[in-house]
């Protein structure tokens, strides 16, 4: 592929710690998981703070020294900044640290890249990439024909061979006009399943929440579902079993400061979220108060962002397998504190093991009454 990365790379991963961002500690945490799944081997962590990043290097010039020899000692090819940069601050940064650079939304973009398995998520990962890439690279034409001419470490940085800016245009055009026909051809799809009077509940939550397992479970599929993040890039209809007229949808998993939005490419997923019926929001129940907390908050964000917070929701509260009896009540009575807290509303939610097929059957009723059809 022509904007590849190799595996196993070795990595200084940073982050630009601002007043404002009180729970950094698990941005960060969130962040280096990651980093992980994208073949990472993390070798050194650094975190400034500083009331307000530089405009040109994001980091302090003093920083920027030190993560340059950290990475030096410990052989490190490649820098991961959680902070989203400009293409100017990439630049810099790559020239004061010898380091190929990437942000959080290039390296979720590395990850979608590794699991893109058709056409369309392939496309829309490339053009997702040319968005970010296009600006950078016009200013590095612009500082390399320049008066201060100076030759950069990595010259090719994702590419491995320097790209004219005129090209990458011609290719842009060329990929969303092929994304347009696609995504022409599936809406037309779900528009005459829906005149054929098929209901459509789409599956939404973080990733790894167990989307994928909970639609296998509730269709009988067989989809791909693991332990890592965005094992799912394109979504999937089936019939919802005992429902002859309830299609499920699987879709794109959500993380922490990445709206579907921001990877505007990535329409397909947002077309069957805005198509849906009802959302079916899944849950993983087992995960502890603060990360379960941070999850939801910013579901309920992406949701807003986005205006589906209008759909009648039902919360799926999966891996219930994992806890105690006990801690099940208490989990459960935090998480729907979480949801009047931020959403500001009830939402039935229906605790289940998609695993161990526990409350399935349940899940399913909830669904059917929801759509307000009969089995
Ligand atoms: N213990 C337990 N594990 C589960 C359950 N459901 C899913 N898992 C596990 O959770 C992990 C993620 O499951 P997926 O179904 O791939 O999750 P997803 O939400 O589709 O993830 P993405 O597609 O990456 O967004 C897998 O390792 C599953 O085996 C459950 O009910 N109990
Ligand atoms: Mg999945």
């Amino acid at each position: 592929m022509w904007f590849g990365m190799g595996s196993e790379e070795y990595a200084v991963i940073a982050m630009l710690r601002t007043p404002g961002l009180v729970d950094w500690r698990m941005r960060f945490w969130e962040f280096k998981k990651l980093a992980r799944a994208a073949g990472y081997v993390i070798v050194d962590e650094v975190v400034q703070y500083k009331p307000h990043p530089l405009s040109a290097t994001l980091f302090g010039r003093g920083k920027i020294d030190e993560i340059r020899s950290r990475a030096e000692e410990r052989g490190a090819d490649t820098l991961i900044v959680w902070n989203e940069l400009r293409s100017i601050q990439k630049l810099n940064l790559e020239r004061f640290t010898g380091l190929r650079v990437i942000d959080r939304y290039e390296l979720v973009l590395e990850i979608f890249q590794k699991n893109a398995g058709d056409k369309l998520a392939k496309l829309q990962i490339e053009l997702a990439f040319l968005e970010k890439l296009i600006p950078y690279f016009k200013l590095r034409e612009k500082l390399i024909h320049g008066p201060r001419d100076k030759p950069f470490f990595r010259a090719g940085g994702e590419y491995g061979w320097v790209p004219k800016v005129a090209w990458l245009r011609k290719r842009r055009s060329r990929i969303l006009e092929e994304i347009e026909r696609l995504l022409r051809e599936k809406i037309a799809q779900i528009r005459r399943r829906k005149a054929l009077g098929f209901r459509i509940a789409t599956i939404v939550g973080y990733y790894n929440a167990g989307k994928t397992s909970l639609f296998n479970a509730l269709t009988g599929e067989e989809k791909l579902v693991s332990p890592q993040p965005f094992t799912t890039l394109s979504s999937k209809y089936s019939r919802l079993r005992g429902a002859e007229k309830i299609l499920l949808v699987d879709t794109i998993g959500f993380v922490v400061d990445l709206n579907p939005k921001i990877i505007s490419s990535f329409r397909i997923n947002l077309e069957d979220m805005l198509e849906a019926d009802m959302l079916l929001w899944v849950v993983d129940i087992s995960e502890n108060s603060d990360i379960l907390e941070m999850r939801v908050r910013s579901t309920v964000e992406i949701l807003d962002d986005n205006e589906l917070l209008e759909k009648p929701i039902v919360i799926a509260a999966n891996k219930i397998d994992l806890l105690t009896e006990n801690d099940l009540g208490e989990r459960i009575g935090f998480l729907r504190k979480l949801i009047l807290r931020y959403v500001g509303s009830e939402y039935e939610i229906v605790p289940c093991s998609a695993e161990k097929g526990i409350g399935l059957e349940n899940l399913i009723k909830v669904l059917i009454n929801e759509l307000g059809l009969t089995s």
